[in-house]
């Protein structure tokens, strides 16, 4: 048996990369496919083909759970690239959910604000942003397209070396990214999507691509999201999964509070003090996210 990096995933197949960066159309050994990008995998050739016989233990799986199924993003990740832009205007409550899916399986996440060209838009997604640096988040601001050296430098800085997730929502630059540090890129998907889509040329859901020749940094595209279900979270977590919140738990006088209605409840006594900025002070729309999410993670499960 070979061990080999899975790089892509569709299906009954996926494309596993082999140590010396040959890549080879495998077959699941069992009824269904198991995985998924970034798995490290056991596999035995079958004449061009080959058979994954194994899948090795995750590090880490960054996945989301809507309200009836799970989708997977990838696996064995050192961290997410939350990409939003100052248009289409960012939905807060889209990126909460990925920064706490993110802190749930311990990867680390930054987040990228794109488009620092339209000025005005983004002036405003700043503002709304600022929170978040508050809390202790990595913001980067980036004009991708069209972007010369800076921007690239300013990512390989915090991207080198690592194995990074690129999420966010349609339109906020993903691709524009990728193809800002994948040069060839878009061959590559064209090459990837004929292997798995026995010729069709659809877009592969997800994507891994080296940024280096030493095979060292890779990025790995995802298609753009609607829904971000967090069903796999139990509520009591979340406050300790939001980084604004966490800090004040502390001081709550039971163990057990939800910080929705408790007496002296630390969370909502800072809630409720006049200044919110972060790291001392919660945000009243965060408090508000924190609301809504509780709830959604209590209703009975079917
Ligand atoms: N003004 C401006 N537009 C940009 C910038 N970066 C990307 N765009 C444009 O934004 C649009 C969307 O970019 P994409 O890279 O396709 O976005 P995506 O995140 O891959 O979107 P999906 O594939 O739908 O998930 C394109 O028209 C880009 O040219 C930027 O820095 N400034
Ligand atoms: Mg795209
Ligand atoms: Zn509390």
């Amino acid at each position: 048996m070979q061990t080999g990096l899975v790089v892509a995933s569709h299906g009954r197949h996926c494309l596993v990369e082999t140590a010396d960066g040959v890549r080879r159309l495998c077959h699941a050994r069992g009824k269904k496919n198991e995985t998924v990008v970034g798995d490290r995998v056991r596999w035995r050739p079958t004449g061009d083909e080959g058979v994954v016989e194994r899948v090795e233990p995750r590090r880490n799986l960054f996945y989301r759970q809507d309200e009836i199924r799970t989708k997977s993003f990838a696996a064995n990740l050192d961290q997410v690239l939350v990409l939003i832009a100052a248009e289409p205007e960012f939905s807060e409550m889209q990126l909460a959910r990925a920064l706490i899916a993110a802190e749930a399986e311990h990867i680390a996440p930054i987040v990228g604000l794109n488009k620092s060209d339209l000025a005005e838009p983004f002036a405003r997604a700043s503002a709304r942003l600022a929170p978040y640096a508050g809390m202790g988040y990595r913001v980067l601001r980036l004009a991708l397209r069209g972007s010369a050296g800076a921007d690239r430098d300013l990512l390989m800085e915090h991207l080198r070396g690592k194995t990074t997730l690129v999420l966010g929502p349609s339109g906020a630059g993903k691709s524009t990214l990728i193809n800002l540090l994948v040069p060839q890129a878009q061959a590559l998907t064209g090459e990837i999507s004929q292997a798995l889509n026995s010729g069709k040329h659809t877009t592969t859901a997800t994507t891994w691509y080296w940024v280096d020749e030493a095979r060292q940094t890779a990025l790995i595209d995802s298609p753009g999201f609607q829904e971000f279900g967090l069903h796999h979270l139990d509520p009591m977590q979340l406050a300790g999964l939001m980084p604004d919140l966490k800090p004040h738990v502390p001081a709550c006088k039971f163990y057990n509070c939800t910080h929705m209605h408790e007496p002296a409840c630390g969370v909502r006594a800072v809630v409720s003090q006049s200044t919110p900025a972060p790291p001392s002070g919660i945000e009243p729309s965060r408090y508000r996210i924190y609301r809504t999410l509780f709830e959604e993670l209590s209703q009975p499960r079917y």
